[in-house]
């Protein structure tokens, strides 16, 4: 039987983006709600990031303000990895059913975190693409953002372009820098066409890997917490490093491994410096402001990201 009705599968298709009520059950969200809440109360005791990827980096990010008597955990690293409970709605909940339907059958795990809006939290995240920071041989990938909390117009809302996946991908590139989100000018146009994600906690968003989508500040006394999955066909390859590496990275979530890479039907991608982009930062979460970017990135990255394909298989579905 299948996860997603004809009319939210072909959501997907046409705006690049579907949500799916109830993606998890009442006992997984509160068990994954739990767990977060434990993290949270520990993260009181320390006054800088912590804890360790398996590339070094540290699992749980603090925001500048962060205090013991005000936590502010901004992200927490492959959350799978240390939580059980994680781990099994990754790979075994209905979320993993949907992006196999939708991208599979055959899908792979290829990173998870989560990300945190405290109450007040300024932190806003720019228009981008995720294709830029997981870039594959094809477009076959589902990010999932399962809401831990309901989402409101209020507390830091995603927000998504619709039909923006059919238009190519955008540079996050300016002058020779990885900035992380597509240029102003850009933005302004993309923004009139913008849609709330709205929901319930329990709720699923699944994202195309080229839909152009944000995120602004929270603005409520509400905390805003997603636990964000990407899945990706067993036979697209990653043509860069993951930005967040993982033991689980590769292990087959539904279906069969595949021996070959699929190539996207036209595609000209250029990934000169994209390594470099993946490895430094993962998304630019920026309080109004401040400067996205970051020290160290190359000297120049790709001017123009020719690819211009939606998925094959929703080329082929349409
Ligand atoms: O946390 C957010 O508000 C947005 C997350 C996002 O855009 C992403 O992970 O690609």
């Amino acid at each position: 039987m299948p996860f997603l009705s004809p009319v939210e599968a072909e959501q997907f298709r046409t705006k690049g983006y579907v949500v799916v009520p109830d993606a998890v059950t009442p006992a997984e969200l509160a068990a994954l709600r739990a767990d977060l809440a434990a993290w949270i109360d520990e993260s009181r005791g320390s006054s800088a990031n912590y804890g360790e990827c398996i590339d070094g980096r540290p699992r749980f990010d603090l925001d500048a303000t962060h205090s013991a008597a005000d936590p502010r955990l901004r992200r927490i690293n492959n959350p799978a990895e240390i939580s059980e409970t994680y781990r099994r709605v990754a790979f075994e909940s209905r979320i993993a059913d949907i992006a196999a339907e939708l991208v599979g059958p055959d899908i792979k795990f290829h990173h998870c975190k989560i990300n945190l809006k405290p109450p007040r939290s300024p932190t806003r995240v720019g228009y981008h693409q995720d294709f830029s920071y997981t870039p594959h041989t094809n477009l076959d990938i589902a990010e999932a953002l399962l809401l831990l909390d309901d989402m409101t117009l209020d507390n830091g809302y995603l927000k998504v372009v619709p039909g923006s996946h059919r238009d190519g991908q955008l540079t996050l590139w300016r002058a020779g820098t990885f900035v992380g989100e597509i240029a102003p000018e850009q933005v302004t146009e993309l923004e009139k066409r913008a849609e709330p994600i709205l929901g319930k906690a329990g709720s699923v968003c699944i994202l195309h890997p080229l839909a152009v989508h944000g995120s602004d500040a929270n603005r409520s006394e509400a905390s805003r917490n997603l636990f964000i999955c990407c899945y990706t066909a067993a036979d697209a390859l990653p043509l860069a490093p993951s930005p967040l590496p993982n033991r689980f990275e590769g292990a087959m979530v539904r279906g069969k491994p595949s021996r070959a890479a699929r190539q996207p039907l036209e595609a000209d991608l250029v990934l000169r410096g994209s390594r470099a982009a993946i490895g430094l930062r993962q998304h630019y979460m920026t309080p109004p402001g401040e400067e996205a970017g970051d020290a160290g990135r190359p000297a120049e990255g790709p001017r123009n990201c020719g690819l211009r394909q939606t998925s094959y298989r929703a080329q082929h579905a349409a």
